[in-house]
């Protein structure tokens, strides 16, 4: 009983009526100079001085609220033409329209719920509800209505994003932002409304929102995304994104009850210059195995703590391996993680405001995260279309103890259809060898290089501080030592089309130094895209001078693991040539060493049931 006895009086409430509905039209505006300097991705290494220049522009160009309001009807949506091409086909996405956040993902007798940030009106940010999807295996998905909108005043100017927390004897809860009468960021609560419902469609809110108001002290426009909820000596705990000047904060609240929560005295964590702190998510890992913990079942376990922020500045996924110091309420990053945006992100590419959640009939905790388009507002009105989630991974803590692993959820494989093989293929210098007979639009691909000697390493240079700024100068046509050697994906027959996913191998005094690319640079030939050199590194040492690299394609998006899944890079690509059954796959070395893919699979990809 590690809950406690609290529970028995918590205080579920119906309410008789749900209010009418109304939203607020909101849009974001972003400061042009922040987006120019996020594009070339130069803050790495120019430090505070651009990061803090950020904060301040952002303040000015920030989130800005409209004021008229608008009445969307669920029932008769205007017909928006959606275009096929392009469009993902095993990712989650909705019929149609824009989406951003995942939120309260979870688990609850035998189905699986997804939640989204969705704007039922068009494909741009604006609107936003709850849509609510479910699943038997995360891969098969049935569309329900939206489980939360506008409509009350504490939520009445926007519905935004939040978490799921499973309460004793099996009782969901949500916590949500919701955007008040004042557009002030509250905290509110909604429970299903019949949970005899296997789909749990209703959801209502009951009339003691909202939970949580901002206080004294706390800036109620940058207040938001609270965390599923962790039960520990007595209290549930949970945490609030948020900001003071520039310092990015996580405060902690405590409850006896899930409804009366009081602001901790000391904010849980927060980081110096690292602004808005969007979507907190903490939670335990084991040493060691791969499975998960519920979030408040760590006692007697041997665990670390996990805590991961979305830092609204650079939109990128951070996060840090360390200690919950139970006694003090507070976490403390490992000195062998670094804090802030030069740590360690989940995912090197389009990947943001992601959320874990705890499979209690797989004992696995899984990450879902938001992946954005990499085209243009006009090109997404044109499609009808805008955002995916990437594919539900498998988190748990590596050996070493100081990053994470993931991996796609195992549920994907039954999406492979026909297989292909390559076996102890020797890759010399520029050689493309294609891997035939798959739809290499729609494809998984999984493969192990051998590198018979690390000798022609090229010497690693310390300032090289910035993975993704190597990858733009040393792309896959810079002919090096050890590599570039990867897959050529979504490549049109002559090449003038392809996003390379590769390796390069450098030689460190100390060891050897692995950089894993996904580049969109040739990826199409359109203009006005956003096509980043995305890079990360790879923590690993080369005893047995084997490579792993397993890529998901689907159509206009390439999803890579590393080495396992040490590091993971998403990319989105838009080519106009590689498309269907116009796209290729190869295998390549740029490097003067010759590599062997010892073993490779690439299997097309069905397409499930996607709402
Ligand atoms: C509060 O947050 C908003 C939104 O980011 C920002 O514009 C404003 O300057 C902040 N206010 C203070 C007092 O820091
Ligand atoms: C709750 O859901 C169950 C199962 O779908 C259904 O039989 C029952 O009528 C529902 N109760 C109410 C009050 O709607
Ligand atoms: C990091 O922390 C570990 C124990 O947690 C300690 O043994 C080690 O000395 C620390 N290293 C540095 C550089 O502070
Ligand atoms: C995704 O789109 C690109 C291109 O417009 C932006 O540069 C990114 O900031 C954006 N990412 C998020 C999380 O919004």
């Amino acid at each position: 009983m590690f809950f406690g006895t609290t529970f028995s009086f918590f205080p579920y409430k119906y309410p008789t009526q749900l209010g009418t509905l109304t939203t607020k039209l909101t849009s974001v505006l972003t400061s042009p100079l922040c987006l120019v300097s996020m594009a070339v991705s130069k803050f790495l290494s120019l430090g505070t001085f651009i990061t803090f220049l950020c904060v301040i522009i952002n303040a000015n160009y920030g989130r800005v609220e409209a004021s008229h309001r608008v009445y969307p009807q669920f029932q008769s949506l205007s017909a928006v033409s959606v275009k096929q091409l392009l469009r993902t086909s095993y990712h989650f996405q909705p019929s149609k329209n824009w989406i951003n956040d995942p939120n309260a993902p979870m688990y609850y007798n035998g189905i699986y719920h997804f939640f989204y940030q969705y704007n039922p009106k068009g494909a741009v940010w604006s609107n936003m509800v709850w849509a609510h999807s479910v699943s038997k295996d995360m891969i098969n998905w049935e569309a329900l209505e939206p489980a939360i909108y506008p409509s009350e005043h504490f939520d009445i100017n926007g519905a935004w994003s939040g978490s799921a927390t499973i309460l004793p004897n099996n009782k969901p809860i949500i916590l949500y932002t919701g955007l008040d009468h004042k557009d002030r960021q509250v905290q509110n609560y909604a429970v299903p409304a019949n949970l005899s419902d296997p789909y749990l469609r209703k959801w209502i809110k009951p009339s003691n929102n909202p939970v949580v108001n901002p206080g004294k002290g706390v800036n109620a426009s940058a207040f938001r995304d609270p965390t599923t909820a962790w039960w520990l000596n007595g209290h549930w705990r949970m945490l609030v994104g948020s900001k003071r000047n520039h310092r990015g904060i996580a405060y902690l609240y405590r409850s006896r009850d899930f409804m009366y929560w009081i602001k901790a005295k000391h904010p849980f964590h927060s980081v110096p210059y690292t602004g808005m702190w969007e979507c907190p998510d903490f939670y335990p890992v084991l040493l060691s195995g791969k499975e998960g913990l519920e979030t408040s079942n760590i006692q007697g376990k041997p665990v670390k703590h996990v805590l991961k922020v979305s830092l609204d500045i650079t939109r990128y996924d951070y996060y840090t391996v360390g200690t919950y110091l139970t006694a003090k309420d507070r976490y403390v990053p490992d000195n062998t993680s670094v804090d802030g945006w030069a740590g360690l992100r989940y995912d090197y590419g389009n990947f943001y405001a992601s959320k874990t959640f705890f499979d209690p009939a797989k004992k696995r905790r899984i990450l879902w995260g938001w992946v954005n388009e990499s085209d243009t507002t006009e090109d997404d009105v044109k499609k009808g279309w805008a955002g995916i989630q990437a594919i539900p991974r498998t988190v748990w803590l590596d050996p070493n103890q100081r990053q994470l692993m993931q991996w796609p959820i195992e549920e994907l494989e039954t999406l492979r259809g026909k297989n292909v093989k390559m076996r102890h293929q020797q890759l010399k210098t520029g050689d493309h060898i294609e891997v035939k007979g798959i739809t290499a639009a729609q494809a998984d691909v999984d493969v192990t290089f051998y590198i018979p000697s690390l000798d022609k390493a090229e010497p690693f240079n310390p300032s090289w501080t910035n993975a993704q700024e190597l990858c733009a100068k040393k792309g896959a046509e810079v002919q090096g030592g050890v590599g570039p050697f990867g897959l050529l994906t979504l490549a049109s027959k002559n090449l003038e089309e392809y996003t390379p996913v590769f390796f390069r191998v450098f030689k460190s005094s100390k060891k050897h130094v692995i950089l894993l690319c996904s580049d969109a640079t040739s990826s199409s030939l359109m203009d006005g895209l956003y096509k980043p050199s995305f890079a990360g590194y790879v923590n690993v040492d080369l005893a047995d001078k084997r490579l792993t690299l397993r890529s998901l394609i689907d159509h206009s998006v390439v999803e890579s693991f590393g080495a396992g899944g040490k590091t993971c890079i998403t990319s989105r690509v838009y080519p106009t040539l590689a498309v269907f059954e116009n796209a290729n796959l190869y295998a390549f070395n740029h490097g003067t060493e010759t590599i062997t893919v010892e073993n490779l699979n690439a299997w097309s990809m069905k397409k499930p049931r996607m709402n």
